[in-house]
């Protein structure tokens, strides 16, 4: 989170312009400190940027661009994914929706392979003011890049182009990850993938997930050793795990973890999730308090992981 003096530094906006744009506008609108201080998320930030390229790049006014977002923000809600209530029901502004989310992919993946990291980091400042973070994880960026892995595995685009555009993505996860707030009633979670499993876009987005209802996530991310995970679970008092696994071949070597685990730290809830734990798995096994992914709701998971200790 960001105070206005840092977020006028960042962006190069007067504090008293922030605060009109606020009071008139309502472009956008910060969370509160104790002391009553303004606090900016990253994606206030992120609309805030694109208000001001708007202004200096296409010369709009203030109040298009204000009456331009909320029209988004509408057609944002009325998104299945946003999980609200439709407010919009005209096709042609839903299709409107649609264009510019493709509108906005078809910019960022010619800047991502060709390493423009500028134009690239534009678009999903775009992206996020106009449909929020989420939104724009699930529907522009992670579909980006399975699109960017699959031109990779054909040899349509080089290790590089691949490496870069995953690294500029995966940044900007783990920006927006660190600006969500922790609550601290919550107890921690451990999110990682097993050794030699570098696949974490589904980890990142569940992690995503457990941060927004305030959950310290501790994310290892890919490729992440056994050892130390015990000491890490005793030390910060870990009471879920969600772990990923796209290729099955790490699955024995997961569930002989899993068998310790289990016994070890009773207090300990698993989600398992990933293409590797598919219903056919012939892997599949049964543990108290480990669950698959598929079988469960979320959010049930969550309550029960997260409960109050007795
Ligand atoms: C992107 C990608 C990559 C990227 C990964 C980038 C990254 N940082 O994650 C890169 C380019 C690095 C990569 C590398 C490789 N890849 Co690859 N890759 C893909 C691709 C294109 C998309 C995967 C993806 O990210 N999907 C999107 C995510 C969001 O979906 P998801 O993982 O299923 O997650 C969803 C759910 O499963 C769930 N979920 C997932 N995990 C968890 C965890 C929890 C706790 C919960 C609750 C939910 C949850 O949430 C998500 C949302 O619904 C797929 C092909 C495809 N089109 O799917 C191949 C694919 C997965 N890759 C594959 C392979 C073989 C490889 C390589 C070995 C290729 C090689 N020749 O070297 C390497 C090495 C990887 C390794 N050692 O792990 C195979 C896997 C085959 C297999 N069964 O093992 C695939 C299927 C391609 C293929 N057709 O063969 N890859």
């Amino acid at each position: 989170m960001y105070s206005i003096q840092k977020v006028s530094d960042m962006l190069g906006i007067p504090g008293v312009t922030l605060r009109a744009w606020e009071a008139r506008h309502r472009i956008v609108n910060p969370l509160r400190s104790a002391g009553g201080h303004r606090l900016y998320s990253e994606e206030d930030v992120a609309t805030l940027r694109s208000v001001k390229r708007l202004m200096e790049e296409q010369g709009l006014k203030i109040g298009e661009i204000a009456y331009q977002l909320k029209q988004e923000k509408q057609i944002d809600r009325a998104d299945p994914y946003s999980g609200g209530r439709p407010l919009i029901s005209n096709a042609s502004e839903a299709a409107r929706s649609v264009r510019i989310d493709t509108h906005i992919a078809e910019r960022l993946y010619p800047a991502l392979v060709a390493f423009n990291t500028e134009e690239a980091n534009q678009a999903i400042d775009l992206a996020m003011s106009l449909y929020g973070y989420e939104k724009t994880f699930h529907s522009i960026l992670a579909p980006l890049l399975v699109r960017i892995g699959t031109d990779w595995e054909a040899g349509k685009i080089a290790v590089a182009q691949e490496h870069f555009a995953s690294q500029l993505i995966l940044q900007r996860f783990m920006q927006v990850f660190r600006s969500l707030p922790v609550d601290p009633n919550m107890p921690s979670a451990v999110a990682f993938c097993p050794p030699g499993e570098h696949h974490q876009l589904g980890l990142l987005l569940f992690s995503l997930y457990l941060r927004k209802r305030g959950v310290d996530v501790i994310y290892l991310g890919p490729d992440t050793p056994y050892e130390g995970l015990g000491q890490l679970i005793e030390m910060k008092d870990v009471r879920a795990a969600a772990i990923s696994v796209t290729d099955p071949a790490h699955i024995a070597p997961l569930s002989e973890w899993l068998d310790r685990a289990t016994s070890r730290y009773p207090a300990l809830r698993v989600l398992l999730g990933g293409p590797g734990f598919g219903p056919q798995s012939a892997d599949r096994r049964q543990w108290d308090r480990v669950s698959y992914e598929d079988g469960v709701d979320w959010e049930a998971w969550c309550l029960a992981a997260f409960a109050p200790r007795q």
